[in-house]
């Protein structure tokens, strides 16, 4: 009984001190007399897996792109808060002819050359590119034998290179041949978490620092980092890992979810920062998002000897009040297209490379052009779709298109989709007369909403986002649009479809297993996020 009270009041005393001391350690107060510098994320929409390097007082980051081209898209800042896309790396249809899936990419720049490193999953695995400037040309794809996803590659003082994978081998490669040099050694097994993956080395104070992604790329996401005095190892794990993640109670709060998958960067001023992905959940609980995996940015404090420390407590939050690079705000782009150009912009995707027959500009009409092929959204190949990533949880996007079906197989119109599942808006013949509805595809189940029949000539169609609904809507007279239909955002959530990408706005057209004979022509695409 005694010795009972006496344990009793060891743990009271002993919550009483923990409490007075420091009731949460990972909990920091925000300072919220500093201003807030900037926001994240610094990239909205689906740019996942971000690497970053730095030229002179220049910053090129690239991400992830999966089954979109072209491929892994760069971008170019002067201060890491504001960033312009310039190009992408998979620019030409023969880099990668078919089966396009990308997984993370590693950007460095080296002796006056980038380059790109990553994997195709679905085709021949790990490759790089070079280019002598960022925007291209881009050369074709050096294959490499390197196991598993994630590689990065590491310029040592010596003038040795390096390859390492999500396998944590390390090998020496002959860049300028793509050939590996000597044994393939796995140096590290990560800290402990789920799916170890996304190596970056770099070094620092006479140490090899590893870092990676731990826990999967969900809500357990982490950055974890050992290091060593010799780039084969042994490499010890920091004490105080993970260093970034939001598994624990200072990040469950946080409306940017699943944080990981990180690079750092030395700026120009000595200051350091870390590029790292996450989510910001549109619906209920648990939490479902549509935005993908979006690049944020925060800043690390590495002492001389010592470890990094992420933004103190190792969280992204939206709003980052620390000083930075002088920032130079980007000219703000129109949200309306109205296809004035022959190339599209690079905001614009397809899905795999395209055919030109298919999908063009018509210069002297000022309209894109789409026509049908036999395949669908979701089916293997390239179905007839332009579109771009939705940025933000709240939007409204709109077209105005000309197409007259010639017959019930031929649909064309805007779609919302996310790996092969796809919410339309769909004008297409019914009874021999043209009309508009809303199809949801939930995996093998099809809803289709009530038809309304379309007067000859013109319809503007229009998606509009909430959060939670994506509401889809029509009008033939440019203004006073009749809703169609409502439908739940989380069913094209990435937690729902599965894999790792964000929803796709766009255009499209299917002959819905033929060769459609009608063209659709769109007058404009227009995109307005508001948050
Ligand atoms: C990627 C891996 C990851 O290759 O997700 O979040 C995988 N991290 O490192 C697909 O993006």
């Amino acid at each position: 009984m005694r010795i009972l009270a006496v344990l009793i009041s060891f743990f009271s005393i002993n919550s009483i001190i923990a409490q007075t001391v420091n009731p949460n350690p990972w909990v920091m107060d925000t300072d919220t007399t500093k201003t807030v510098t900037y926001k994240n994320p610094i990239i909205p929409g689906f740019y996942s897996d971000p690497s970053v390097c730095r030229v002179g007082e220049d910053y090129y980051l690239v991400t992830s792109s999966f089954e979109y081209f072209p491929g892994v898209p760069i971008f170019h800042s002067r201060d890491l808060v504001n960033w312009k896309q310039v190009g992408h790396v998979i620019h030409r249809k023969e880099q990668i002819p078919k089966d396009l899936n990308i997984f993370a990419a590693t950007i460095r720049h080296h002796k006056g050359t980038f380059y790109m490193i990553t994997t195709n999953v679905s085709t021949k695995g790990n490759f790089y590119m070079t280019a002598k400037n960022p925007e291209g040309p881009w050369s074709n794809p050096i294959w490499i034998d390197v196991a598993e996803i994630d590689p990065d590659l590491f310029f040592d003082d010596d003038g040795r290179s390096y390859v390492i994978s999500s396998t944590f081998e390390l090998t020496e490669i002959d860049l300028s041949t793509g050939k590996l040099i000597g044994e393939k050694r796995k140096v590290w097994n990560g800290n402990g978490g789920r799916y170890p993956e996304a190596p970056h080395i770099y070094k620092k104070d006479g140490f090899y620092y590893l870092m990676a992604a731990e826990g999967g790329t969900e809500e357990a996401h982490s950055v974890t980092i050992s290091r060593s005095n010799s780039i084969w190892g042994p490499y010890i794990n920091n004490p105080s890992n993970p260093i970034a993640t939001h598994v624990n109670v200072a990040g469950m709060g946080k409306h940017i979810q699943g944080i990981g998958h990180a690079d750092i960067v030395l700026a120009h001023d000595s200051s350091w920062w870390m590029v790292l992905h996450g989510y910001r959940s549109v619906a209920g609980y648990p939490p479902h998002h549509t935005l993908g995996r979006e690049t944020c940015l925060v800043p690390v404090n590495w002492p001389e000897g010592g470890w990094p420390v992420v933004n103190g407590n190792g969280t992204v939050p939206l709003e980052i009040r620390h000083s930075t690079l002088p920032l130079q705000k980007l000219a703000i782009t129109p949200t309306r297209d109205e296809f004035q150009n022959t190339s599209l912009g690079l905001k614009y995707n397809t899905i795999q490379p395209y055919d030109e027959k298919h999908i063009y500009v018509d210069p002297s009409e000022s309209q894109l052009v789409l026509k049908g092929t036999s395949l669908k959204i979701g089916d293997k190949g390239s179905p007839t779709f332009v579109g771009q990533r939705l940025t933000d949880i709240s939007f409204t996007s709109s077209t105005l298109m000309e197409f007259n079906p010639s017959g019930e197989n031929e649909v064309a119109g805007m779609t919302l989709t996310n790996n092969g599942s796809h919410f339309d808006l769909v004008v297409s013949k019914s009874d021999n007369t043209r009309v508009v509805y809303v199809e949801l595809q939930f995996g093998q189940t099809v809803y289709r909403s009530k038809e309304f029949i379309l007067k000859p000539g013109p319809v503007n169609l229009k998606i509009e986002g909430t959060g939670p609904e994506f509401i889809f809507s029509y009008t033939q007279n440019g203004e006073n649009f009749t809703i169609i239909e409502k439908a739940d955002a989380r069913f094209l959530s990435t937690e729902t479809v599965g894999w790792f990408t964000g929803v796709y706005i766009g255009l499209y057209a299917t002959g819905n297993g033929k060769s459609s004979k009608e063209l659709a022509r769109y007058n404009y695409f227009e995109y307005e996020g508001r948050q």
